[in-house]
C-alpha cells in the first residue's frame, strides 16, 4: 500500500514539475517584447497580377521587390517572400491567348514594396506602346480577398523598365493607401544590397 502511495506521489510531483516548466516557458514567451517586433510574417497573402493585351507577340516582365528581399522576376522566380508563377513570353511557347504574369507571397510582410514592368521583347511588325493592367489583391486568412490597387498604364517601347507602383504594408498587415506612389526605381537584376 505504501508503495502505491509513493508511486502516486511521484506521478503527482512529476506532473506538477512539468506544469511549472510549461508555466515558466509560457510566461517568458508572453513577456518577450521582441517577439512582436521580430514577427514579420502575418497570415495571408499578397497577389500581384500584370496583364497586357491578349495574343500579342510581346514579352513583358514583372519585377516585384518585397521588404528586405531580393527582387523576383523571370530570371529569379523564387524569393524569400514572393514567387513568380510563370514567365509569360507573349505568344512564344504559349497555348493560351492571355498575356499575364502573376506574383504571390507567402504571408504578409510589413514594409515597402516595389512593382516594376520591363518591356523585354517586341516581336510585332508595327511596334508601339503597350497598355498594362495591374491588379494587387490582399487576402488575410479567413477573410475575403480585397483588391487594394488597380491601374492601367502605358509602357512605350522595348527595353524600358518602369515603376508601376510603390506601396507600404502596415505592421498590422493592412494596406497603406496613402503610401501609394510611382517614384521611379530600377530593381531588375539587382539584389536588396545593391539598390
Ligand atoms: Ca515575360
Amino acid at each position: 500500500m505504501q508503495g502505491i502511495n509513493r508511486l502516486f506521489l511521484d506521478v503527482i510531483l512529476g506532473a506538477f514539475g512539468l506544469f511549472l516548466v510549461l508555466l515558466v516557458i509560457a510566461i517568458i514567451w508572453i513577456n518577450d517584447p521582441t517577439d512582436l517586433e521580430n514577427e514579420t510574417k502575418l497570415p495571408g497573402s499578397l497577389s500581384i497580377e500584370l496583364f497586357w493585351p491578349d495574343k500579342l507577340p510581346v514579352d513583358i516582365d514583372m519585377w516585384v521587390r518585397a521588404p528586405d528581399a531580393d527582387p523576383v522576376g523571370y530570371s529569379r522566380k523564387s524569393g524569400m517572400i514572393f514567387n513568380l508563377l510563370r514567365d509569360d513570353l507573349g505568344t512564344i511557347g504559349d497555348i493560351a491567348p492571355a498575356n499575364m504574369e502573376h506574383v504571390f507571397s507567402r504571408g504578409i510582410t510589413p514594409g515597402d514594396y516595389v512593382v516594376n514592368a520591363h518591356f523585354y521583347r517586341d516581336n510585332r511588325a508595327d511596334t508601339g506602346p503597350i497598355l498594362l493592367t495591374l491588379i494587387i489583391t490582399l487576402k488575410h486568412d479567413g477573410k475575403d480577398p480585397i483588391k487594394v490597387h488597380t491601374k492601367t498604364i502605358t509602357i512605350d517601347r522595348q527595353n524600358i523598365e518602369m515603376t508601376l507602383v510603390r506601396f507600404t504594408i502596415k505592421k498590422d498587415g493592412s494596406f497603406d493607401y496613402k503610401s501609394i506612389n510611382q517614384v521611379p526605381i530600377k530593381i531588375r537584376s539587382k539584389t536588396k544590397d545593391s539598390t
